[in-house]
């Protein structure tokens, strides 16, 4: 396992997961996407689609309509509680952040080919004190790290399958996105496309 220093709080392990552990972790996201539905979030305000397809799981997951961004423990098409987390993604974060407590949320992000995020900040958290754990799946995207304010200069990485990313500390609140997924990077997912999950402790 190595980590790259991308910035100061900001860590990259490229093929942190090998390619039995990607088919493993994918098929345990295949069933949460089966109790829980991909769906596809709006803006808070204009209720603009978003281009990528989110569902969680956890006692908590984060969503986004109309009315804002939120921590909620029911799935907003199904009504259904979230299904659990992995065991297998909890023994990652423990690996990776070694922080004492327990991720409430994984959010699971689907982009198509053509699916972007743009510059935001993960500030919906209660407890910034905690990091945020990133997995990448199938396709390989282009993630770009900026400031702490939006606007100024932004480093890329390729993100590819297996890679983790951890953003702690003085890194928690930085501006980031998803400029382009890299279609036919790879051949896990049979309709193509990109899944990162997002492991974030919420706090009080
Ligand atoms: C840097 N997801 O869901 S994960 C998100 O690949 C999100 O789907 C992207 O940004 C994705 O909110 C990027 C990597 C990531 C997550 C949180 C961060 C990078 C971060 C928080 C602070 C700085
Ligand atoms: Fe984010």
């Amino acid at each position: 396992m190595h980590r790259i220093r991308i910035k100061d709080g900001c860590d990259h392990f490229p093929d942190y997961l090998d390619a039995r552990g990607q088919c493993a972790l994918l098929d345990e996201i295949r069933h949460v996407i089966g109790e829980a539905p991909l769906y596809r979030p709006q803006m808070p305000r204009s209720g603009k689609p978003f281009s990528v397809m989110m569902t969680n799981c956890g006692p908590l997951g984060w969503v986004s309509d109309k009315s804002g961004y939120r921590y909620q423990a029911e799935h907003p098409v199904t009504g259904k509680n979230w299904p659990p987390i992995p065991a297998r993604l909890l023994d990652i974060w423990e690996e990776l952040t070694g922080f004492q407590k327990p991720p409430e949320a994984c959010l699971v992000n689907y982009y198509a080919a053509d699916a972007r995020m743009g510059m935001h900040r993960d500030e919906d958290e209660t407890d910034f004190s905690a990091p945020i754990l990133s997995l990448s799946l199938c396709d390989s995207a282009i993630f770009k790290t900026g400031g702490l304010r939006r606007g100024g200069p932004t480093q890329s990485i390729k993100l590819n399958s297996g890679d983790a990313l951890i953003m702690a500390g003085p890194a928690r609140l930085l501006y980031h996105g998803i400029s382009r997924v890299l279609g036919g990077t790879s051949s896990l997912l049979e309709e193509g496309g990109r899944i990162n999950l997002t492991l974030r402790h919420v706090g009080a």
